[in-house]
């Protein structure tokens, strides 16, 4: 059998690029023979995706706890999908996960411990890049404010949340770099994981066990 493929995590405030690098990491992929999908958190096409969709648009109001479990459903439902196409080989392209989720409810003041608890169990990215932004630089960026959390104090405590979470497997990249150059670092960084795994394969992790 081949090798699995690896789950590359982009994780970061609003606006920091995170759409822009993911779709351009899996085009850069692709062309270079390397099989590579996109994954986007939250998916808002599920019966569940569509709940959340209707909180951040702010059309409906859900309760922090409930909101929160909602995030954390509409990846394990992504489950079972992601671990077939990482065991046939593709590389997945993430745009936000667990940290998000977390980074999220515990800025609006629910407990650490609390917020991991739902995601314990889930696939494991094996490389997060954090891309990092100041708030004030954000709301600089054209479409932001449209949606509920775009607010700078919110995206600020967001911002140190994900600072408190990160570990040493995270690259944190200046969002503000020149967004070729900011694509060519993260290029070269998943070439070398994937020569890496190539050469010394790991198993399919799981978080925070
Ligand atoms: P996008 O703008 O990237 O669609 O994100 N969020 C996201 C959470 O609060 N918890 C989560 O688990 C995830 C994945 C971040 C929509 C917003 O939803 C927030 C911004």
């Amino acid at each position: 059998m081949g090798r699995r493929g690896l789950f590359i995590l982009f994780e970061g405030c609003d606006r920091s690029g995170k759409t822009t690098q993911s779709t351009r990491l899996v085009e850069a992929l692709n062309e270079s023979g390397v099989k590579a999908k996109l994954v986007k958190f939250p998916d808002r096409s599920t019966a569940i995706g569509k709940m959340i969709d209707g909180y951040l648009t702010q059309k409906t109001q859900l309760d922090d706890h409930a909101i929160h479990l909602l995030f954390s459903a509409n990846r394990w439902e992504a489950m079972g999908q992601m671990r077939a196409d990482l065991e046939s080989g593709t590389t997945l392209v993430v745009d936000r996960y667990a940290f998000s989720g977390v980074a999220f409810s515990a800025a609006k003041r629910l407990g650490l411990k609390w917020c991991k608890a739902p995601d314990v169990g889930l696939i494991a990215p094996d490389h997060v890049f954090f891309l990092d932004i100041h708030p004030d630089d954000a709301a600089k960026r054209p479409g932001y404010g449209e949606e509920l959390y775009e607010k700078s104090q919110l995206q600020l405590e967001v911002r140190a949340k994900f600072f408190t979470i990160m570990d040493k497997s995270w690259t944190v990249i200046d969002a503000l770099k020149d967004v070729d150059q900011i694509h060519s670092q993260i290029m070269t960084l998943t070439k070398r994981d994937l020569e890496r795994h190539e050469e010394d394969p790991t198993p399919i992790g799981k978080l925070w066990i």
